[in-house]
């Protein structure tokens, strides 16, 4: 990239889990910040992803490690403080509120409480790792009182905040018992980053109409005695990284298995965690609404649906499995021939190298989520095309990506029968006008590509006016 170099700050990125730099298959997000953190010499901070049975609540041992040019540190916790931080606050409150669903979050109130030790545990171990001139990025909804913790121990460097996932909009935020704390604790950024402009304009509203916080610039918002930034940065892919795999061996050998497994079908895909915001058993009532109406798509079409495990331990996760186990089921036997299954559902994880084998082969990319804050698999199935026989990709407008990707056919995801005519217009499109969209879709892809992303968060962050005062934080 090097738009960054060793006489710059240096960069500290804190996240949830983080990844070895020097270990490609960890995706775009990762090459990405270890590219910025390898040219500043950059530290980066999280949970080490070990349970430490002894440790005592609060506490967990630091164990730091050189990946090159970065330092790793990472921090063991407890079984209870994950329990209550990662499975209870993060992904049993925030996950499901921030996607729109306050009827399966879980509102126990001691996971707070956990989410607060642990973000304590976080700062205190971080401080003594931190050079005056840092700039400090953190990631994600697990970390959101991060910089009120490191403020209250006296940091006094300049620390921005991105959200993946979407912000909804104020009165669902205020469904949140402690939601006025949370988004107290935001204001102790210099700098909120979101994905869409639908998140920023929540973000505004929330504060404007609970915090009666002040605008005092176009992106700049005034409570609590400080003056935060916010704006919307939405996330791309290493458009170079991606475009590579494509052409490696894995996924060319991905590639040619299934066009000659499906040689005589078009293949519509779907590649997701298992998750409830995905839209999942959606699409599927979708598809089976497109064989049903639409014969032709009868032993012409095959969905392939990848749906990773993910977060097994939370329980709303297991519904959304037995769920999509008896649509796959009931659709297969109601519509399957001796040969031919309509659905081919692998609840497991592909390997990243062949997932671009696995876009290039299919008609039709399916990524229907019900809230989404971007939503990587949506590019990324559109530079694995082939430009001159690219696929189509169905897009929920309910997905942060939406925004971005216009010509994409749009679709709501809760509209079984408009979600069914948009996929057979896309199995039906002629050539010419699939070349036209994939063309503009390649546009905006390669410009705001991942590098595009952090370059312009962190260029933000550096003008963002650090202002420290001795604010009682939380
Ligand atoms: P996720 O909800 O995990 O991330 P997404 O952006 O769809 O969602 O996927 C992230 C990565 O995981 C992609 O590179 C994708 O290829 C990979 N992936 C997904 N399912 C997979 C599967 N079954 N097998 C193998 N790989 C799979 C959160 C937010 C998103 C936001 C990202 C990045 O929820 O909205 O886009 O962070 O900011």
């Amino acid at each position: 990239m090097g738009h960054r170099d060793l006489g710059q700050p240096r960069l500290v990125v804190v996240s949830n889990r983080i990844a070895d730099p020097r270990k490609t298959a960890a995706g775009g997000l990762a090459v990405a910040l270890a590219d910025v953190l390898n040219s500043t010499g950059g530290l980066w901070f999280g949970w080490s992803g070990k349970i430490d049975d002894e440790a005592p609540q609060g506490e967990g041992k630091v164990h730091v490690t050189q990946a090159g040019s970065v330092k790793l540190a990472t921090v063991d916790l407890c079984r209870a403080d994950h329990d209550s931080y990662y499975l209870g606050y993060a992904n049993g409150v925030l996950w499901p509120v921030f996607h729109y669903r306050l009827d399966l979050a879980d509102f126990d109130a001691g996971y707070i409480a956990g989410y607060r030790r642990v973000n304590q545990l976080f700062a205190k171990k971080l401080m003594p790792l931190l050079r005056p001139d840092d700039i400090i990025w953190v990631h994600d909804y697990h970390l959101i009182p991060l910089a009120a913790e490191l403020r209250a121990l006296g940091c006094t460097q300049r620390i921005g905040f991105f959200l993946h996932i979407p912000l909804p909009p104020p009165l669902i935020l205020a469904a949140i018992p402690g939601h006025d704390w949370l988004i107290r604790a935001l204001f102790a950024y210099d700098l909120v980053g979101f994905q869409s402009q639908a998140d920023l304009s929540h973000f505004a509203g929330y504060v404007t109409a609970e915090a009666h916080a002040q605008q005092v610039e176009e992106h700049r918002w005034r409570a609590f005695g400080r003056t935060l930034e916010a704006n919307a940065f939405p996330i791309g892919l290493d458009v170079e990284e991606f475009t590579t795999l494509t052409h490696a061996p894995e996924g060319r050998d991905m590639y040619e298995r299934m066009r000659s497994e499906y040689s005589r079908r078009k293949l519509l895909v779907g590649v997701d965690r298992l998750d409830y915001s995905k839209g999942l058993p959606q699409r599927m009532r979708a598809f089976r609404h497109l064989l049903d109406k639409y014969p032709e798509a009868r032993n012409s079409a095959t969905l392939v649906q990848i749906a990773s495990p993910s977060r097994e331990d939370v329980e709303a996760y297991n519904d959304i499995l037995k769920e999509m186990e008896s649509l796959c089921g009931s659709i297969n036997g109601n519509f399957g021939e001796l040969d031919w299954m309509p659905v081919r559902y692998l609840h497991r994880t592909v390997a990243r190298a062949r997932l671009p084998g696995l876009y290039r082969a299919s008609r039709v990319g399916l990524v229907t989520p019900l809230r989404d804050g971007m939503n990587l698999v949506a590019k990324e199935f559109v530079v694995a095309q082939n430009p001159e026989d690219p696929g189509v990709l169905v897009l929920s407008r309910f997905a942060g990506a939406a925004e971005q990707m216009r010509e994409a056919l749009l679709v709501n995801p809760y509209d079984t029968e408009g979600t069914a005519a948009a996929i057979q217009l896309a199995l039906s499109m002629p050539l010419e006008e699939r070349r036209e969209r994939h063309e503009h879709l390649m546009k905006t892809i390669r410009r705001q590509d991942v590098h595009w992303w952090c370059q312009s968060f962190l260029a933000a962050l550096e003008k963002a006016q650090a202002e420290v005062k001795g604010t009682p934080w939380l």
